[in-house]
């Protein structure tokens, strides 16, 4: 992987999910003076970059990304001038800040869209995308297709006023963007870019970043034969002109500033990835891809889960970054974000015997991956799911609140139906990670002195921030320790290759990391189980621990959730 004097690839990223991270007011809901307060805590953890999740003005149907005014901010989260202050006193600390930009839809209270539904004939109404009613043999109405919506249900809603519908990927109150209408995308270049960058900002999280250019309108084959709906990603993802389109904006825009981008994509070919991510192609500098945080779900349905084993999580780790071997591209490593659940329960045991010292190997894991590491809000305190025992009442995403009114409909009072989906629902919704950051022991774990908006996680007392900073065995304190090994073995473990071995264990992920020259060799082993493993090194040369979270670790024994980070001496 090329190594060059891009700040962005050695960067640390941490993500800011507004609603639930500070309150400063009282209100109960997170705010940018919250912000901004806790900027040291961020700076000394290591970090270099915040990328805030969207803060503009929102009816709030989907937490802010169904935006109504691209340059006006959401006054829940406060004004113009606080995040005018929040830029420059991220840059005051050296830090950077990049936005979420959230360009496929809007709100359906966007004046485009109140404009563009107003009548056939208005200049807007090209401006998204409105279809015909299609009717069955017996006369009934239906949705120009037979697609599902991301949040449940056709993504197609009827607007009555003129007799047509327009189509929605996400909620109803998020009608897509037409992308193809060049006066729509040059109207978006300068509301949601061009302005946020004049005003200083360091770039974009890119949202849905493979979903603007729409394939065609057509059923999609039936693989839930018991739905009315289908999945329907051959039609919106990757589709015929999205280079072309991501090429433009950074022709027209991105490309005038020294920014950032790293756009969401999640799915794809190994050649399709490359097409956003390599250097050549100028489209974005990295993207997300969901194989690890959608292990053991069926990627068109996130509450169809399974399970994994471990070879299968190594599977999803190389998919995710092999593709760039030998290529001029970059992408990204991360086990957490605002849609997912919290990984230290995912991916490890959230029990208050391993929580800590499991929570400490999934950070050794991502953080000796090549690409820019990405960091969640609360993930460097080791934040778990919330508790089993939650009623449905305290879920507040509209992605589980569809879901599960789906389900009630379709099995009414099967009890063992919605309780085993209640389990689904703990484990993978993502309530998990918008539950409020347990800064100290204080009520309500410190984030607000109101009522929070929702539920604080009970386990607040034994996890908060306060009690971690300062505590060179916590989850903190090893996230600031092993920040620094990945910086200073940087060659192996930001650019190295990733070389997978003892695929077939079952109990280890083992790997080595080297890089392009094979100078720099780090050597990692994970132990992912709770019971103690006999361990023999697979290195060649003579290895040199760099950091472990095992304090009197004996060589040949790997502890439960024991890992180690080597460095080889080649
Ligand atoms: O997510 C898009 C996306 O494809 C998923 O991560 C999605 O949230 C998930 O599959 C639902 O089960 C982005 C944002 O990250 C997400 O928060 C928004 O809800 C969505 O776009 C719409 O803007």
């Amino acid at each position: 992987m090329i190594q060059d004097n891009k700040w962005w690839k050695d960067a640390t990223v941490y993500q800011i999910w507004p609603a639930s991270y500070k309150d400063s007011n009282g209100d109960g809901v997170g705010d940018i003076p919250g912000i901004i307060s806790t900027l040291d805590y961020i700076k000394n953890l290591g970090v270099d970059v915040i990328w805030l999740s969207p803060m503009y003005d929102s009816p709030q149907e989907d937490m802010g990304y169904d935006i109504s005014d691209y340059t006006k901010v959401y006054p829940k989260y406060g004004t113009m001038e606080e995040m005018d202050q929040l830029i420059k006193e991220c840059h005051a600390r050296g830090l950077k800040l990049v936005l979420d930009l959230v360009i496929n839809h809007t709100s359906d209270q966007h004046k485009w869209f109140q404009e563009s539904r107003s009548s056939k004939t208005n200049p807007k109404r090209d401006w998204y995308i409105w279809k015909k009613p299609r009717y069955d043999a017996d006369g009934n109405r239906k949705p120009p297709t037979n697609w599902i919506s991301y949040f449940s249900g056709s993504t197609w809603e009827y607007d009555e006023k003129t007799d047509e519908y327009y189509l929605h990927m996400f909620a109803v109150g998020q009608p897509d963007l037409n992308w193809e209408n060049e006066e729509t995308r040059k109207a978006i270049y300068q509301d949601a870019l061009k302005y946020w960058y004049e005003k200083g900002v360091d770039g974009f999280r890119i949202d849905t970043a493979g979903m603007y250019s729409k394939r065609s309108y057509e059923d999609a084959p039936i693989v839930f034969p018991d739905s009315e709906w289908q999945p329907c990603k051959e039609f919106h993802q990757n589709g015929p002109r999205i280079h072309e389109f991501h090429k433009e904006m950074v022709e027209q825009v991105t490309g005038h500033y020294d920014v950032m981008t790293v756009g969401e994509v999640g799915h794809g070919s190994r050649e399709e990835n490359l097409k956003y991510v390599s250097a050549k192609e100028k489209e974005m500098n990295m993207i997300f891809l969901f194989d690890l945080v959608e292990l053991g779900s069926d990627p068109r349905d996130r509450f169809a889960y399974n399970g994994y084993k471990l070879s299968e999580l190594k599977k999803a780790i190389e998919n995710q970054s092999v593709f760039l071997e030998g290529t001029d591209g970059w992408s990204t490593t991360f086990s957490e974000n605002h849609d997912q659940p919290r990984s230290v329960t995912r991916f490890g045991n959230d029990s208050d015997e391993w929580r800590v010292k499991s929570g400490k190997l999934i950070a050794m894991m991502i953080a000796s991956l090549t690409g820019t590491l990405y960091l969640y809000q609360g993930q460097e305190i080791g934040m778990t799911n919330v508790p089993k025992d939650w009623d449905i009442s305290e879920y507040k995403d509209i992605n589980s609140i569809n879901y599960y009114a789906e389900l009630v409909k379709k099995y009414g009072d099967d009890k063992k139906k919605i309780a085993e989906f209640m389990k689904t629902l703990n484990l993978v919704a993502r309530d998990n990670a918008r539950s409020p950051v347990q800064w100290d022991a204080s009520a309500h774990a410190g984030f607000t002195t109101g009522t929070p908006w929702t539920r604080v996680n009970d386990n607040y007392p034994k996890i908060n921030a306060a009690s971690q900073v300062n505590d060179p065995t916590s989850n903190y304190s090893f996230w600031v320790d092993m920040l620094k090994v990945r910086k200073s073995n940087k060659e192996s473990l930001i650019y190295g290759k990733l070389e997978v071995v003892d695929f077939e264990n079952e109990e280890v992920f083992s790997y080595f990391k080297e890089s392009d020259d094979g100078k720099y060799k780090s050597y990692v082993v994970l132990n992912f189980t709770d019971k103690s493993i006999p361990f023999k090194s697979l290195a060649s040369g003579k290895t040199e621990l760099l950091i472990s979270n095992q304090p009197d670790l004996v060589e040949d024994t790997l502890s439960p959730y024991e890992g180690r980070v080597y460095k080889v001496q080649v």
